[in-house]
């Protein structure tokens, strides 16, 4: 089932049919372990409604209080695109050392109220001249810590910022338009397949100007691992969202430009489309 956001409604999509009601409030309804079933208990109390189909298009990102944070170099590409970026700076080791690391790498990237959805802008900083999107399997993980469900994220990166000292990450990766999310949650009855793929396309005065795709199974670490981490000594009241990291890497010399069209897409899920802000 796929779970929307739009106009302050939650939107269910379950066997092609459209449920809501007015009782749903987003972080009580998504908060819950076992939600697949609890969730298929709710739709027994409401009517099916085609029109809310139109509502979905322009779905706000699936983000009520829910902070997100992000997990790091979980794919050889990431590690090895990391290393270059930093070894001016000798940052090089640290990267390769977290990549086979008991402890992964987690960082905050969005307070919820910062997290942009499908359609709008995400941005690149003006003092940065190197940044990139970084397509994500993104993990929905409820207050009791199981992963109740996915949806896809960008974790734009200010590649230039990170690469000239590691400690400026947060700098790279958390600033306004900084996290995409959408276009829904959600929540399979069963977890992920590992053969799950993810494909990224750049599209630059309607030319496709970088495209690549990966499965999920090329990630180093477990899902379960890696919101086992998380949720080890910090508590999330309404859950939180995970991104997983990137196993897509631009070549170096790529930067994304001003008008530049992000498409992420992961299979069951569906496409995340945000436009470079001017
Ligand atoms: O350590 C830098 C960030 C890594 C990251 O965001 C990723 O691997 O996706
Ligand atoms: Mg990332």
């Amino acid at each position: 089932m796929h779970i929307y956001r739009s106009n302050n409604q939650v939107i269910v999509k379950h066997d092609n049919e459209f449920y809501t009601s007015a009782a749903w409030s987003w972080d009580a309804f998504i908060n819950r372990p076992t939600l697949y079933q609890k969730v298929l208990g709710d739709l027994t109390a409401v009517q099916s409604n085609h029109e809310l189909d139109q509502l979905i298009n322009e779905p706000h990102a699936p983000v009520a209080s829910q902070e997100v944070w992000a997990s790091g170099v979980t794919y050889l590409q990431s590690r090895e695109a990391r290393i270059n970026e930093s070894k001016d700076a000798g940052g090089g080791d640290f990267y390769a050392k977290v990549y086979n690391a008991e402890r992964p790498e987690l960082f905050f990237k969005s307070a919820p109220y910062r997290v942009v959805g499908c359609h709008q802008p995400v941005k690149i900083r003006k003092d940065s001249q190197w940044n990139v999107p970084e397509p994500e399997l993104t993990l929905f993980i409820c207050s009791e810590g199981s992963i109740e469900g996915y949806t896809i994220g960008n974790d734009m990166s200010s590649r230039d910022i990170e690469g000239e000292n590691p400690l400026y990450l947060p700098q790279a990766k958390s600033y306004d338009g900084a996290a995409a999310l959408g276009p829904c949650l959600y929540v399979p009855q069963t977890p992920l397949s590992p053969e799950t793929l993810i494909q990224l396309e750049i599209i630059r005065d309607s030319i496709i100007v970088f495209q690549d795709e990966i499965k999920i199974n090329r990630m180093k670490r477990t899902h379960t691992e890696l919101a086992a981490y998380l949720t080890r000594e910090m508590s999330f009241t309404n859950g939180v969202y995970l991104m997983t990291g990137t196993g897509i890497v631009p070549p170096d010399h790529f930067t994304l430009h001003a008008g530049d069209v992000v498409k992420i897409t992961i299979e069951n899920i569906g496409t995340l489309i945000n436009t470079v802000a001017q």
